[in-house]
C-alpha cells in the first residue's frame, strides 16, 4: 500500500490534528495546510496547529494569501479521545515540538531522526521539503490540490530548498514538475517578492556590523531579537560570502538564544554541529546544509561576562569534534 493509502486509512473516521514543529516555516505551514486539504477532500476532518508564533512576514503572508488557517495550540482546548495527532516538518520528542496527545499518533518529516519515536504512522524521508511528501500524497491518492494550496506547497519547497538550490531530491523535482501546471503564478510571487521589510535592515546593518569571521566561519549577533525567518535570512545571506562557508547567526530573545547555522562544506552537517555544541546548553538540530538552536533562557546567566566569546567558542570546539 501507498504510504498516502495508509496514512489516509489511519486517519478515517476520526477528528486529525496536524501539528507544526513550534514557530512554524513556510516548509511546516505549508505541509500541514496541504495536509489538511488533502484529508478534507476525503471526508476527514483535519485542523492545522501550533505553538509558539507565525513569523512575521513569510508566515503570516502566506496565512492570508494562501486562505491557511492554523489554529495556536493554546486555543484548541481538550483534544476528543479518539484524535489522531500527525507531526508534519518535525518529529515527536523533539524540542521544538510541544508534545499533544492523541489516540493515533504520525510522523510526515524530512529531517533525519536522532530520538526514534513509537508512532502509529511514519513517513521519514530526507528530501528538500516536507511539502514535497505531502505534495506527493495528492499524486498518489489521484487527488489535485487547488490553487492556492499547491502555491503554498511549491512555496515551502523553494524557501527550503533555497529556490531549488539546496538539498534538492528526485522527488523535489517531481514535485515541481506535479505542482507546476496547478500553482498562481500572481499569488506565488507576491508572497516571495515581499518577504523583506524596511525595518528587517537595521537587523541586517547590526549583523553585519557585529559579524566575525574565524577561518571559514562567520558569527553575527544581532543585538535585539528578530524572527526566525529573520534570522534565517541573514544567515543564508553571510553564506553568500566568498570568505564565509559557514555562518552562525543569533539573537537573545523571551525563549532564549535562537541560532540559525548553515554550511556550505559537504563534511560538516548543520544540524550536528548545532546539536553537538548546544549539548549542554539546550536543543539544535536540523539538515546537512541548514539548522537551527535554541540556548534555553536558564543557560544564558552561564554564557558570562562575555556571552559572544563563549558561543563562538562552543561553535568552534564542537566543529573539531566533527
Ligand atoms: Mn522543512
Amino acid at each position: 500500500m501507498k504510504k498516502a493509502e495508509q496514512l489516509l486509512k489511519l486517519c478515517q473516521g476520526r477528528p486529525v490534528y496536524v501539528q507544526t514543529h513550534n514557530y512554524p516555516d513556510p516548509d511546516a505551514l505549508a505541509s500541514g495546510h496541504g495536509l489538511c486539504m488533502l484529508l478534507q477532500q476525503k471526508g476527514v476532518q483535519a485542523t492545522l496547529c501550533y505553538d509558539g508564533e507565525l513569523d512575521k512576514r513569510a508566515c503570516k503572508k502566506m496565512t492570508q494569501s494562501f486562505k491557511i488557517c492554523a489554529v495556536p495550540l493554546a486555543d484548541l482546548g481538550q483534544l476528543p479521545s479518539d484524535a489522531m495527532v500527525i507531526c508534519v516538518d518535525s518529529q515527536r520528542g523533539n524540542g521544538n515540538v510541544t508534545p499533544l496527545k492523541g489516540a493515533v499518533s504520525a510522523c510526515v518529516d524530512h529531517h533525519p531522526t536522532f530520538a526514534a519515536t513509537q508512532d502509529d504512522f511514519q513517513d521519514i524521508r530526507c528530501v528538500g521539503a516536507c511539502s514535497s511528501l505531502v505534495a506527493e500524497y495528492f499524486q498518489q491518492l489521484g487527488l489535485m490540490p487547488d490553487r492556492d494550496t499547491a502555491s503554498a506547497l511549491l512555496y515551502g519547497m523553494q524557501v527550503d530548498t533555497h529556490r531549488f538550490s539546496r538539498g534538492v531530491s528526485e522527488l523535489d523535482i517531481a514535485m515541481l514538475g506535479f505542482l507546476n501546471d496547478l500553482y498562481d503564478d500572481d499569488a506565488l510571487r507576491q508572497v516571495t517578492s515581499n518577504t523583506m521589510a524596511f525595518e528587517d535592515l537595521k537587523a541586517y546593518a547590526n549583523a553585519i556590523e557585529n559579524l566575525k569571521v574565524y577561518g571559514v566561519a562567520g558569527f553575527a549577533q544581532i543585538d535585539f531579537a528578530c524572527s526566525n525567518d529573520l534570522i534565517a535570512m541573514i544567515s543564508d545571506f553571510f553564506l553568500g560570502l566568498d570568505e564565509i562557508e559557514l555562518s552562525v547567526v543569533y539573537c537573545c530573545r523571551e525563549d532564549g538564544v535562537k541560532f540559525s547555522v548553515r554550511s556550505k562544506r559537504k563534511e560538516i552537517h548543520a544540524g550536528d554541529w548545532v546539536r553537538s555544541a548546544l549539548e549542554d546548553w539546550g536543543v539544535g538540530g536540523g539538515h546537512s546544509y541548514m539548522a537551527g538552536g535554541v540556548l534555553s533562557p536558564c543557560n544564558i546567566p552561564r554564557l558570562g561576562p562575555y556571552p559572544d566569546e563563549t558561543i563562538r567558542d562552543l561553535f568552534l570546539a564542537a566543529l573539531k569534534k566533527i
